[in-house]
């Protein structure tokens, strides 16, 4: 297929991108920056370069197990952070599925979570957590790159955001009905295509448990907590931004992006620095949590406040 003009990538954002897939000058003949701008016509083509494993953290030192499995947000299972994983073992997450669909997807489908790790090939990524409660930690997830599941559904040009649900099941859930219905999240296509984008269905090598999100959950590592919706459903290509739950429950303090950012309070507390879970003390809060070099380049205006709530 010939090159157009506007594939052509500019020099820094051509850095950028060979430094985020791992992979040399030769290789990068292809044109990959109309999907990165939110180009859908591209896009299945461009998914293929989505590199396995892409930004590889050796520096980062992960949190404890049993602490990563036992301080938690899960409202489903209670507000605390203790509940999650103080809870009964009521949730069933075999058999599982998510269903793939919506209107932006040509090819909808159902997967089960074996299906999932068969066909696209199980990545570990060491990454930084952090809530926007202002408290961190370092997680090693495994799990599937969420592009190759958008590839798969070939995203036609009404696939502008992707949108999650996650199970809401009052059998299987003490506090099911906390807000109202099934806890919803929202990506643009373009982040939902990135390389740091991931389902997750495991940490340390173990499967996730009920109160870190099994069977699979989304990771987001360069946006707040909240983004990461646990015990998905269903994955939708939609038209419409969608509107997540923490959106839904109170906007004046949570939007749409929620990128982490040091520099935009949360109206009732400071962002400068997050509490290390498992760690001593604090310390301070990166912008885009240390993946701006990554991510930087999906938000033009680093002075909106939009991208960071
Ligand atoms: N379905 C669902 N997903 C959710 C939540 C929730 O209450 N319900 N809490 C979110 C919040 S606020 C955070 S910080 C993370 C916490 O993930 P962890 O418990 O694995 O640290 O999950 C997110 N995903
Ligand atoms: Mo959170």
């Amino acid at each position: 297929m010939p090159i157009k003009s506007s594939d052509i990538t500019p020099e820094v954002l051509f850095r950028q991108r060979r430094r985020m897939l791992g992979i040399g000058l030769a290789s990068l003949s292809l044109p990959l920056a109309g999907s990165w701008f939110g180009d859908t016509e591209e896009l299945n083509n461009n998914i293929d370069n989505v590199t396995p494993g892409a930004i590889v953290q050796p520096e980062l030192k992960a949190t404890e197990l049993k602490i990563i499995n036992s301080y938690n947000n899960y409202y489903e299972f209670g507000f605390s952070k203790e509940a999650p994983s103080g809870a009964e073992k009521t949730l069933i997450t075999s058999p599982w599925s998510v269903e793939v669909g919506g209107i932006g997807a040509d090819k909808p489908g159902i997967y089960d979570i074996a299906e999932l790790h068969g066909e696209y090939g199980i990545e570990n990524h060491i990454r930084r957590f952090r809530c926007v409660e202002a408290w961190s930690m370092v997680v090693p997830w495994n799990g599937i790159a969420l592009a190759k599941v958008i590839k798969a559904a070939q995203p036609n040009s009404k696939a502008k955001y992707v949108r999650f649900e996650t199970l809401h099941d009052e059998q299987q859930m003490p506090n099911a009905n906390w807000a109202g219905g099934p806890y919803i999240e929202g990506l643009t296509i373009a982040e939902a295509i990135h390389p740091l984008a991931m389902l997750a269905t495991g940490i340390y090598d173990k499967p996730l448990e009920q109160q870190t999100g099994a069977p699979v959950r989304l990771v987001v590592p360069w946006k707040y907590g909240f983004k990461y919706a646990k015990s998905i459903v269903r994955i939708d290509l939609v038209e419409r931004m969608p509107r997540n739950t923490w959106w839904r429950q109170n906007p004046n303090e949570y939007g749409f992006y929620a990128n982490v950012n040091p520099q935009f309070d949360h109206p009732r507390w400071s962002q400068a620095t997050e509490r290390v879970v498992g760690g001593f003390g604090r310390q301070k809060t990166l912008l885009f949590n240390g993946y701006a070099d990554e991510v930087a380049y999906l938000y033009p205006d680093l002075g909106d406040r939009r991208y960071f709530y």
